[in-house]
């Protein structure tokens, strides 16, 4: 065990959160990390409500453990995943890529437990005082669409700046970085590019091989002039980005080049053409584990590392 205010908010074993990753973090993901003690997350992406139903209607089979729903915020049918998730008692539910503090009263009124994801101190200041349960504090170390601050730098400042727990989030994939989560103040982590080279994970071979290969520096960032920037594992998709964004092409035509590449990659295969999200930690993955041993080494590297820590410091 270890003892935080995430395992007793959430009802879990390990103070361990799935990321929410489009298309990724199906039930099948979801269930196999609350069977192994964490928090399971199935994301919403940007799919219609009918479509998410179904995903929490199966991980309900898959395990009798809390389970979330990440909410992507930008999704055109964010009203309609809000109404699903009221409608299904869903737990616990993440936000990613915007501010919930709309849906909030409703959410508070029927006991769903909300951890927005802030990129900064202001933001997660303004959602403790409308009701968050906790925050989770995510770096631009992070895969998909990111804020500007290491996580590093942010996860202490919010975790001075809020009374409700933080979980750190963007860079971490094993012991030491749950043990580093720790060390700067959370009292959990997310972990998602780790997760997706989970067996239990249904993402594309081809897309589970280029997190396996990926180096320290093989990610990119692009979309910084459309606003949304969004790290992405290199490739062909990645520099059209880059050539474009130089060129100063307009933010409308980068979008519509983005769209619908994340499927194609982590569905189709396809990760010349497709958007292959991961973070700056894919390095640092070199296996493919189920979740029950990810979550199981990542508690025992965390002790043991504590342990050698707690010799150096005597
Ligand atoms: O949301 C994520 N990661 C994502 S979402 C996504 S889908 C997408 N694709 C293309 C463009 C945009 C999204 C892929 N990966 N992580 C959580 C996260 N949230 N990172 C940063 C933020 C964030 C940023 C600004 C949260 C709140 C925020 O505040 C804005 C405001 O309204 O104050």
């Amino acid at each position: 065990m270890i003892q935080s205010r995430i395992c007793s908010l959430l009802d879990i074993q390990y103070p361990i959160i799935q990321g929410g990753m489009a298309w990724v973090a199906t039930a099948e993901l979801a269930a196999a990390v609350s069977n192994a003690g964490g928090l399971g997350i199935i994301a919403a992406g940007n799919a219609p409500a009918a479509i998410i139903k179904n995903e929490i209607e199966k991980v309900k089979k898959l395990t009798t453990k809390p389970y979330g729903v990440n909410v992507m915020l930008l999704s055109p049918f964010v009203d309609e995943i809000m109404a699903l998730i009221v409608e299904e008692r869903v737990p616990v539910i993440t936000t990613g890529a915007g501010n919930p503090g709309k849906y909030m009263p409703t959410l508070k009124a029927i006991g769903t437990k909300v951890i927005p994801v802030v990129p900064s101190v202001a933001l997660a200041q303004r959602m403790e005082r409308i009701g968050a349960d906790a925050v989770i504090a995510e770096g631009t170390e992070a895969g998909g669409h990111i804020g500007e601050l290491t996580t590093m730098v942010l996860v202490p400042q919010v975790a001075d700046a809020v009374s409700i727990p933080v979980i750190a989030a963007g860079g971490i994939a094993d012991g030491r970085g749950l043990l580093a989560g720790l060390a700067l103040g959370a009292e959990g982590i997310q972990v998602g590019t780790r997760f997706i080279c989970a067996e239990e994970c249904i993402a594309h071979d081809r897309y589970k091989d280029a997190v396996l290969k990926a180096k320290d520096r093989d990610t990119v960032v692009t979309g910084r002039s459309t606003g949304h920037p969004v790290r992405i594992v290199k490739n062909k998709l990645s520099k059209e980005f880059e050539k474009l964004e130089k060129s100063g092409a307009n933010p409308e035509l980068l979008e519509n080049l983005g769209a619908g590449r994340l499927r194609l990659s982590v569905v189709e295969g396809d990760v010349d053409q497709g958007s292959v999200m991961a973070g700056q930690i894919a390095g640092l993955v070199k296996e493919i584990k189920s979740c029950k041993e990810i979550v199981e080494e990542m508690v025992e590297e965390a002790r043991k590392q504590y342990a050698a820590m707690a010799s150096i410091m005597k």
